[in-house]
């Protein structure tokens, strides 16, 4: 779908995914916005179909990205195939482990990346469980998911990736498809959590720039990247990820207060902070 977004650079015109199958009548995930497109649910070991209809004027595809699937539900349109417009697939995968992954159009990627062709895929362990990571996994109360994401808003203007997309140089900073002053009130973004509970947060940074996450000085533990679980679960409290990669966290929250969460945006080769979205960690 094609649409603009309100942002404080103006309307931002944005290509997005829907999920026509949603209670939403195929508006975006999270309610009441287009970006970020909407994610998808899948249970590990079982057979998932993806079916897409191409409402646009212009080729598409679905790349799953992390989920090990076979060169023909790959979506990469010189070795699989594209889907033109008002076209159809259905990309077919089984889901392979329980976590986060991504998926994002592969036609013309750097455009249509930008534009916001690009969503989460959770997966669920085998009994489907929405309180546990995966089999024998950690446990938790909440669950929240943040895409972090950047704009350059000259890049809105194409139709095609060419030397006005040479450089990508952001001038508007999201998360959850919000600027700071949505993302504080945001009821997805926000993390609130009674003393003595636990939230798990998936990461997927789905910015052209490296994202530092933090939560007011909040220890988490890294338990789990793109997809998998890691071996020795890690205690931080700030944590970087480059484009494309999903990280989990587990927050458990033992000391009641307000801290700012929030995540910065940083230059890929001078590590200085370019912008910042922020939200609220309640306990
Ligand atoms: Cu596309």
């Amino acid at each position: 779908m094609n649409g603009s977004v309100s942002t404080s650079k103006g309307f931002v015109r944005c290509w997005y995914f829907t999920d026509s199958t949603s209670m939403m009548g195929g508006s975006g995930f999270m309610g009441d916005r287009l970006l970020p497109s909407a994610h998808f649910e899948a249970i590990e070991g079982k057979k998932i179909s993806v079916h897409f209809f191409n409402q646009s004027m212009m080729d598409h595809t679905i790349h799953l990205h992390g989920l090990d699937v076979d060169q023909r539900n790959d979506g990469v349109p010189s070795t699989s195939f594209s889907v033109p417009r008002m076209g159809r697939a259905t990309y077919t995968f089984i889901a392979p482990h329980a976590g986060t992954y991504h998926y994002h159009c592969h036609v013309d990627t750097v455009l249509h990346y930008e534009m916001g062709m690009v969503g989460a895929v959770i997966v669920r362990p085998p009994n489907a469980s929405t309180k546990q990571a995966w089999t024998g996994g950690p446990t938790f109360d909440e669950e929240v998911l943040w895409h972090l994401h950047t704009m350059d808003t000259s890049w809105h203007n194409e139709t095609v990736s060419g030397p006005k997309t040479a450089r990508h140089r952001p001038n508007v900073f999201l998360l959850n498809g919000k600027e700071t002053a949505g993302a504080m009130k945001d009821a997805y973004s926000r993390i609130v959590l009674p003393l003595g509970k636990t939230a798990y947060l998936r990461l997927l940074n789905c910015g052209y720039q490296w994202a530092r996450v933090s939560l007011g000085g909040v220890d988490f533990q890294v338990v789990a990247s793109d997809g998998r679980p890691l071996r020795n679960f890690q205690s931080a409290k700030v944590w970087e990820l480059g484009p494309g990669e999903r990280y989990d966290l587990l927050i458990p929250a033992k000391k009641k207060g307000i801290f700012d969460a929030k995540v910065e945006y940083l230059d890929d080769f001078s590590g200085k902070v370019l912008g910042e979205a922020k939200t609220q960690l309640l306990v």
